[in-house]
């Protein structure tokens, strides 16, 4: 026998060659062997030629090339997330034939998918996968199981696949491993390179840094240079959640806290959007009609002098829509009145840990003691709150999982219990985050680790069982 990999078959049958069938049952003929491993070397040598041709023709008669953009399915039913990513890649790409789906929305998403296909007719299709797992201890969701079903459904289908997103891009050699079906995967920012790889699809272009693998290289976007996200680009009428729409003032964050992905996904040092390209998204959310967005950014409030110059942009251009953001302690008092009076209703802080030994250990700036002070600020701005610990964190166990179930109850006491929101978390581990390298290197998980089944630093014995309890009384309460 022959073996003809996935993707080769995949690529064969678009032109109308089937690998299986009368090949495969004849391979006792010497002259069937012969035509197979012609067949073979025909695959083996270069398919893209053949995929090249075929979209050139494509391309002579005059159309652009039809993409399905598709948001992974979340396999069950959730807070309704508006595929920012997809948009911001939809904005790039105006001289194709754009559509968008997103399977999140939707138990039958594997039935919507070969519908879309079947009355779209893509050359191809781009799939973002924001998540490998919902993070949550002790019960973890996978989002790969629902991935996996719609590369089922793809495999009956002849065109191009394409990954990328925020999920893919923390792994993306395991991916492309597991599912041979994805024809292409682009980890990291898709903006630039994307665009890149469907112009080379077309006309041949070459790609700087590329040799025709499966695997295209990272490359990060000029934030000064892009088109802002196209947010029309999939029907918006599902996302009624109030921060179901996201908008990106920044990428990367130079805080490089211990457990977190951010700098690897996109950037060690903060990158910053032109305000008036952040306005202009706002403005479009208005347009559309839009009540309310969440900034999607690392830290809102840094580097401190952009967050400035947006909050004066955010004033002067009178935008009457709410938002919600992401700080950490090191804001003022009255730079939360000027955020309050600029739109925000609700701010996020993520301090973690209670302790100074416990941010020190996870690298994360700030004393413990400006917490209170910070969140007692924004509530007196009248702005809602979100405190977010982690339990089980290093150099934090038991006793700091009790303070932290004090202080939950003492800010929701007394800055007002519908107002002020705690939630307790514990690590999940990714790979590429410093945690995982010090893991690594203390003998605590093994060298060849890959962090992509779940793993999570937590605390043993008390702290891990009063933890469970208190998740699971959470469970019952909020289903
Ligand atoms: C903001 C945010 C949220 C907000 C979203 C608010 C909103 N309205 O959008 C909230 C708080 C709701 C949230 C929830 C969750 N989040 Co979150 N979130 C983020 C964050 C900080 C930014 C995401 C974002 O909007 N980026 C802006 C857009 C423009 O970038 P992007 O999506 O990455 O898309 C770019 C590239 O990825 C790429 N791309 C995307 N799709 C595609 C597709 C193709 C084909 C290509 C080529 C490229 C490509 O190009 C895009 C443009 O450059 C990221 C961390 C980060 N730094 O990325 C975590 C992150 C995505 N979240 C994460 C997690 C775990 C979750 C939750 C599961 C947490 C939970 N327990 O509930 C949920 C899941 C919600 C859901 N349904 O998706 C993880 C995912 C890790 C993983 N490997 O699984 C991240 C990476 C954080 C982390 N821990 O490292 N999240
Ligand atoms: S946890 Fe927050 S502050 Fe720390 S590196 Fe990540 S995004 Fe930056």
């Amino acid at each position: 026998m022959y073996p003809i990999d996935d993707i080769s078959e995949a690529r064969l049958s678009r032109y109308g060659i089937r690998c299986g069938g009368t090949f495969a049952s004849a391979d006792h003929g010497q002259m069937n062997m012969h035509i197979i491993a012609v067949v073979q070397k025909l695959v083996l040598m270069d398919f893209i030629i053949l995929e090249k041709y075929y979209l050139s023709l494509k391309r002579k008669e005059g159309s652009s090339m039809k993409i399905l953009l598709v948001q992974s399915p979340t396999g069950r039913p959730e807070t309704p997330i508006y595929p920012i990513g997809l948009a911001f890649i939809a904005g790039q790409l105006p001289h194709h034939e754009l559509k968008g789906l997103d399977l999140s929305l939707n138990n039958d998403f594997k039935a919507l998918l070969s519908d879309a296909i079947e009355s779209f007719l893509p050359d191809i299709i781009a799939v973002s996968l924001r998540n490998i797992d919902d993070s949550s201890y002790p019960v973890t969701y996978s989002y790969i199981d629902p991935f996996s079903e719609i590369i089922d459904v793809l495999e009956l289908w002849e065109g191009i696949v394409i990954a990328g997103g925020t999920g893919f891009s923390i792994y993306p050699e395991i991916i492309m491993e597991r599912f041979p079906r994805i024809n292409y995967g682009i980890p990291g920012e898709g903006e630039g390179i994307l665009p890149e790889l469907i112009d080379h699809l077309e006309k041949g272009i070459a790609i700087e840094g590329w040799s025709e693998g499966r695997m295209l290289p990272w490359k990060q976007a000029d934030l000064g240079r892009i088109s802002p996200p196209d947010y029309r680009f999939i029907d918006i009428s599902r996302y009624t959640f109030p921060d179901s729409f996201g908008v990106q003032s920044r990428r990367g964050c130079a805080f490089n806290c211990s457990y977190c992905t951010y700098s690897y996904l996109s950037g060690s040092g903060f990158r910053l959007r032109p305000v008036e390209k952040v306005i202009g998204d706002i403005r479009e959310l208005e347009r559309l009609g839009i009540s309310q967005f969440s900034f999607v950014d690392s830290v809102f409030n840094a580097p401190e002098d952009y967050f400035e110059e947006l909050l004066s942009a955010l004033e002067e251009s009178e935008c009457r829509i709410s938002w919600s953001a992401w700080l950490d302690q090191n804001v003022t008092r009255s730079q939360l009145m000027r955020m309050k009076a600029a739109g925000a209703v609700k701010v996020d802080f993520s301090p973690d840990a209670i302790t100074d030994k416990g941010l020190k250990k996870l690298a994360k700036r700030g004393k413990a003691a400006d917490l209170l002070p910070a969140v007692k600020s924004a509530r007196r701005a009248g702005l809602q709150v979100g405190i977010n610990f982690f339990n089980g964190n290093p150099g934090e166990g038991f006793w700091a999982f009790l303070r932290k179930i004090c202080f939950m109850f003492r800010v929701r006491f007394i800055l007002g219990w519908k107002s002020t929101f705690v939630n307790i978390g514990t690590i999940r581990v990714y790979a590429h985050s410093p945690l995982a390298g010090y893991m690594i290197r203390k003998g605590i998980v093994n060298e060849d680790c890959t962090f992509f089944e779940p793993m999570f630093y937590r605390s043993r014995g008390p702290g891990d069982w009063m933890y469970r309890l208190f998740q699971k009384v959470r469970r019952i309460r909020h289903g």
